[in-house]
């Protein structure tokens, strides 16, 4: 069982020097503010997804990881029964938060749109965990000062980031001292669900057990798993650049329309494949539904008599999800194919309008005009082969750099192309980022995470990146945004390199 770890110094930041300075800025502002030294930092990093988008709350497995920006807490207990929560980015306004003195976990109201709504996610699931081993425990009263790096609505989970520091640092104030990434991981997923958010698992699994110089496969069938591994080491070195579109994804906001409602029309196709052909699927999904891989999994056993996928053997992950692309592909009419109306999609799952809104439409608020059934399951049906397409060219590297780089950048641009046209999750502004990077030197370039705005990650190598960065900064951000500044543009763009994930620091 691997846990958590606690650190004693800030060597596993590449500019150790650097974030030093940093905390120790925090530890005195947290001093001018509360009148304490922190006793402890609690942190957590963004991750970039490498490939395999909106398909994590689907079941199939993704390939993102950590990296160095993050986000830190200072924290220090205090008297009381509120919890003091401040941040170093002004715009977050302290806020004062109640520890309910019957037991019960704090509410959230959401009707307000306070950043400490997703500190008490964090507080949340921190305080359903100790109550697991200690139902009577009555939380204690801490300051905490934040301060992130992570681009607030850049695809790069700044979300995540936070929810998990939050969680560590009630964790540790209550006197957890130990937990492991495992049970870490399975208690920050459903974090932002208590906003109103029916999002899978990527971001927490990768921001919780990122390690150095590795990507994670994270699979969440059999279980939630993350298996770090590295990429292969081509000559020239494999670079990722993440470059920002500044169009910042208001994702809790447009859920609506956006993220919840691709949740939804997921949802909707895993149960019309069911359907179909009678299938016994689990009905596991956010909204209680089957997922899209849960009805593979029943297609490949129930219908053709195939032992049950481990999600990992890439060879065996190809061959059903291309079925599965050719069954989608034969259920759907010419007209469906464009969207169906609720009418239209209550009739393919036999069931009365009012029936259907139930099951699909009240957990979390969508709206739409049609529901795009068939080109979300294309999309993460092809994101997941893509994913496994990567497994396998990974595996299959025989030294030939170019050759390696060249095919994950092509599964990369394809993953982009269906990014835009069947999940409906690119912008004008991504896409234009996308093809700067391909005319200047990266091999493969795509959103990351959610998408409507947020991050672009361009695969390069060392020699092409000089180049590339330029053209990024003189064709895109000189151009688009004339009054940044050359700090704003270099924080727009940053090489990303795998590092560590969530930890605890103390100072000797
Ligand atoms: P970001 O990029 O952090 O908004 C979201 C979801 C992920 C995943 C990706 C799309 C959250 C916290 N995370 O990530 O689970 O579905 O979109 O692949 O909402």
């Amino acid at each position: 069982m691997s846990l958590v770890p606690t650190v004693n110094d800030l060597s596993f930041y590449s500019d150790e020097k650097r974030h030093l300075a940093r905390y120790q800025t925090l530890s005195k502002s947290f001093a001018r503010r509360y009148g304490s030294e922190p006793q402890f930092f609690a942190r957590a990093p963004g991750r970039v997804n490498l490939i395999g988008e909106h398909i994590d709350y689907c079941h199939f497995p993704v390939l993102p990881m950590a990296i160095e920006v993050d986000v830190v807490a200072a924290v220090a207990e205090c008297a009381g029964t509120t919890i003091n929560i401040s941040n170093t980015d002004e715009t977050f306004a302290e806020e004062h938060i109640q520890i309910p003195q019957d037991g019960s976990t704090v509410s959230i109201d959401l009707s307000t749109a306070l950043w400490g709504n997703y500190f008490k996610c964090g507080l949340i699931v921190a305080h359903k965990f100790i109550r697991e081993s200690n139902p009577q425990h009555k939380l204690k009263a801490f300051n905490a000062l934040f301060d992130g790096t992570v681009p607030t609505g850049g695809g790069l989970s700044s979300s995540a980031a936070f929810c998990i520091a939050a969680t560590l640092a009630c964790l540790k104030v209550n006197g957890v001292n130990e937990i492991s990434k495992s049970d870490l991981t399975r208690i920050t997923v459903v974090c932002e669900h208590y906003v109103g958010l029916s999002n899978g698992g990527m971001d927490q699994s990768a921001s919780v057990n990122g390690e150095d110089s590795k990507v994670l496969l994270i699979s969440f069938k059999p279980k939630l798993e993350a298996t770090p591994f590295k990429l292969p080491a081509t000559q020239p070195e494999t670079v990722f650049l993440i470059s920002n579109s500044l169009i910042v994804a208001n994702k809790t906001e447009t859920a609506p329309t956006n993220y919840n409602l691709r949740v939804v029309e997921v949802a909707i196709a895993a149960d019309i494949i069911a359907k179909k052909f009678s299938l016994k699927a689990a009905h596991d999904s956010n909204l209680g539904t089957a997922t899209l891989r849960g009805v593979l999994d029943s297609y490949s056993t129930q219908i053709l008599g195939q032992t049950v996928w481990d999600g990992k053997n890439p060879e065996v992950g190809v061959e059903r999800l291309q079925t599965m692309l050719d069954l989608i592909e034969i259920i759907y009419t010419e007209e469906e194919k464009n969207g169906i109306s609720t009418k239209q999609a209550a009739d393919l799952l036999g069931l009365s309008i009012s029936d259907f809104t139930k099951k699909y439409l009240s957990k979390f608020e969508v709206r739409y005009n049609t529901l795009n059934v068939y080109r979300r399951s294309k999309h993460v049906y092809g994101d997941a082969l893509r994913v496994m397409q990567t497994l396998r060219i990974a595996n299959d590297f025989d030294g030939d750099s170019e050759k390696f780089l060249r095919n994950l950048g092509s599964l990369m641009d394809e993953s982009q192309v269906s990014t835009r046209e069947n999940n409906n999750a690119s912008t004008p502004d991504c896409d234009e980022l996308c093809r700067l990077g391909r005319q200047n030197g990266a091999y493969g370039s795509r959103v990351t995470g959610a998408g409507f705005g947020g991050c672009i990650v361009h695969l390069t190598d060392v020699d092409k990146l000089t180049a590339l960065r330029e053209a990024l900064v003189e064709q895109y951000y000189r151009k688009n945004f004339p009054n940044l500044s050359d700090n704003e543009i270099d924080e727009a763009i940053v090489i990303s390199k795998p590092a560590i994930g969530a930890c605890i620091y103390e100072q000797k």
